[in-house]
């Protein structure tokens, strides 16, 4: 038997859909068009390669959209007066600053100067915080895809065993704290895995769920999983280019023996990572609503 394959390309499409037609509605009753700034700071093709994405995908939703490309050797003082002014545009309801950024520049001091109303990535601590407690205004833009993911899939979360396998800010901590919480499309047992664990095996063998961002291909392999479990592949690892010189791409789980014992699973490409850049789109939506008063 093998594995349902979910969709990110498809089921991204169907939100993009839901988004398009909020965005008509609120140009026509409120007059506020969404604005999103996506800032990219040297020229990592992988940045640019997602960054060029998210500007397309705003544009086609008929938000108001700006690229601002800035010079690998910005100064850290540039680029956080760049994010004041972005913060003060009232045009502007998102401000997303692609990472990773040069090492010269202080990762957080920049993310934590983003106003939180904008922080349409959710990264600001205030916005983590919120969300620790179930207080949420924005979801982070990958653990939102990997809900809708399984919740649009008819996955049922609550009450399910969720390993995560990864603790970063961007992914494995948020994705948990989402789905531990006492809400629809949550209310899991959550596990946490991470390069301390001891027999991470162990733990993956009893997940309903397993949601992988381990950050290097074939960190799962069919043995860690148990039969008919649900699995979230979060990795993109560029793994050489195909003939036609683009980025050839792989996740971190053994797609072809894990599909043969999985209920279902998430390729890579197409599967997280166009969620990642609609949640994206859909929170900057919302953060246009908030101003206009209607969230
Ligand atoms: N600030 N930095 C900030 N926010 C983010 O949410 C991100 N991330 C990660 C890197 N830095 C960030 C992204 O946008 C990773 N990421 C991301 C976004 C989109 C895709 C992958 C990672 C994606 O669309 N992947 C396609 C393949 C694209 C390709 O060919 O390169 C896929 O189908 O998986």
């Amino acid at each position: 038997m093998s594995a349902k394959i979910i969709s990110g390309t498809e089921i991204a499409a169907q939100i993009r859909d839901e988004i398009k037609k909020e965005v008509e509605e609120l140009k026509a009753k409120k007059g506020v068009t969404p604005g999103l700034v996506t800032i990219l700071v040297g020229e990592n093709p992988a940045s640019v390669s997602y960054v060029t994405a998210k500007q397309k995908t705003a544009k086609e939703l008929g938000f108001y959209s700006v690229q601002d490309d800035q010079p690998v050797d910005i100064s850290e003082e540039a680029l956080l007066a760049l994010i004041d002014k972005y913060n003060k545009d009232p045009q502007i309801h998102g401000i997303l600053v692609q990472l990773p950024l040069p090492k010269h520049v202080n990762e957080n001091k920049v993310l934590y100067a983003i106003n939180p109303d904008k922080d349409v990535d959710a990264f600001h601590p205030v916005n983590v915080g919120r969300l620790v407690i179930g207080e949420a205004k924005f979801y982070p833009c990958t653990p939102y895809g990997v809900q809708q993911m399984l919740v649009r899939s008819g996955v049922n979360v609550d009450g399910a065993e969720v390993v995560v396998i990864g603790r970063s800010n961007i992914v494995g901590k948020p994705v948990a704290n989402m789905l531990l919480q006492k809400a629809p499309g949550a209310n899991a047992t959550v596990t946490i895995c991470h390069t301390g664990t001891k027999d991470i095996a162990s733990h993956t063998k009893r997940a309903d769920i397993l949601i992988v961002a381990a950050g290097k291909p074939n960190a799962v392999t069919k043995e860690m999983v148990k039969p008919g479990a649900v699995v979230i592949d979060v990795g993109v690892n560029r793994i050489g280019t195909t003939p036609e010189g683009k980025a050839k791409l792989c996740g971190d789980v053994d797609f072809e023996g894990v599909k043969e014992i999985a209920s279902m699973i998430t390729p890579v490409p197409g599967g997280v990572g166009p969620m990642t850049i609609t949640m994206l789109m859909l929170n900057t939506l919302n953060a246009a609503k908030f101003t206009a008063g209607l969230l």
